[in-house]
């Protein structure tokens, strides 16, 4: 653990604020966070620490923190003083790009382990900046967002598969991370929907706009706080016309600890296990061309959507926290089956979409897939 703490930043920095106008003083200051997108996920900074470098300025020294890898941006805004008026004064916005190194937290095959004094993984263990649980789990949502980059798939694929000729197409991971309880012990689910913009079918038949895919990795929390790996569910097609169903099969690990999923050509049904997937899914599942796209924590499953992170693509901004999502899958949804180009269904941004030929979506799917793991036995 100590080793591991020296060699990468702190998930903190320092930011300083707008010099205030001449002869006001600051009354208050927000430091706002908007990766969420939403007012009430805003952090109220208290800890706003002032100086005075020249006369009549008054600098303002922020400690702010990352909340996920990659570009986090952040505002400041402050109301400034004099006698009874108040004056607003809004910074501009700026951004930190916070790379993870390639291994953090992969310490050997199955395991997982985050330094806990940069990434408390309960919030009830973290203290100050750093501490944001907008889809009110009880988990840091730091710790989330950097075990679902770590922890993404690689996708060991089919080199034959359309999407490598279909330069528009694309595939991302939306993950929900959710704590699990069972006989008094901790548990953590990744519960991912692999989505492809086309189902490409088979010999022209089956094909169909978006594609969903699911796969469920479940870790057990070790009294030191490491992460265990314990079952997958992944499901895939064990025969030609039926469909997709969960099968749990041990774990495949790459060398460098990072999970590795098998795709079968074309249908893209996932498989955890290579030789099981050879053994039984209907399509090929060659796997010699791989590819790890990018993941997000798309936060938890609720009835009334209080507690997801992101849900319509179109509301996702280039400029925004989670910019490479923008443009992806035009006019699909996440939860809210009303926002979704087909309600209730993932069409994969395609416009060629029916009630009878989409997905399901993919918070449909995420939270079915919690229920396969609450009511199973480990
Ligand atoms: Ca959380
Ligand atoms: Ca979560």
């Amino acid at each position: 653990m100590a080793r591991l703490s020296r060699s990468f930043p702190a998930p903190a920095t320092a930011f300083r604020g707008d010099p205030r106008r001449a002869g006001r003083r600051a009354a208050t200051a927000h430091f706002l966070c908007p990766d969420e997108n939403r007012l009430r996920d805003h952090r109220v900074e208290p800890g706003v620490r002032i100086d005075a470098p020249h006369a009549g300025v008054a600098r303002l020294t922020f400690d702010v923190s990352f909340y996920k890898p990659g570009v986090n941006r952040f505002k400041v805004r402050a109301v400034a003083g004099k006698g009874e008026a108040r004056r607003a004064i809004d910074g501009s916005w700026f951004k930190l790009d916070y790379q993870l190194p390639r291994a953090l937290g992969l310490t050997e095959r199955g395991r997982f382990e985050l330094p806990a004094e940069h990434f408390p993984r309960r919030m009830s263990e973290c203290r100050g900046a750093p501490c944001k649980d907008a889809d009110r789990d009880g988990l840091n949502d730091l710790w989330e967002n950097v075990a679902v980059q770590q922890l993404r798939p690689r996708l060991l694929m089919d080199r034959e598969d359309s999407l490598f000729a279909s330069p528009t197409d694309l595939v991302r991971v939306l993950t929900s991370v959710t704590p699990m309880k069972r006989d008094g012990r901790e548990y953590v689910l990744f519960a991912n929907i692999v989505a492809f913009s086309r189902d490409y079918g088979h010999l022209g038949l089956f094909d169909h706009p978006g594609d969903a895919e699911a796969f469920g990795m479940l870790y057990r929390i070790e009294p030191n706080g490491t992460l265990q790996w314990v079952a997958t569910a992944a499901k895939g097609h064990a025969c030609l016309t039926c469909r997709s169903h969960y099968t749990f099969y041990p774990q495949d690990f790459a060398e460098d600890g990072t999970p590795l999923v098998y795709v079968e050509r074309q249908k893209h049904g996932l498989w955890q296990n290579g030789r099981e997937c050879r053994a039984r899914a209907a399509f090929s599942c060659r796997g010699d061309r791989s590819l790890r796209p990018p993941a997000f924590n798309v936060g938890d499953p609720s009835p009334d959507g209080s507690r997801s992170l992101i849900d319509g693509f179109d509301s996702v901004a280039a400029g925004g926290a989670f910019g490479e999502l923008a443009g992806v899958f035009p006019g699909e949804s996440i939860w809210t089956p009303e926002l979704a180009r087909v309600p209730g269904k993932f069409c994969g941004g395609n416009r060629d979409c029916a009630p009878g030929n989409g997905a399901s979506q993919p918070g449909a799917l995420i939270a079915r897939m919690l229920q396969l793991f609450e009511t199973r036995t480990f």
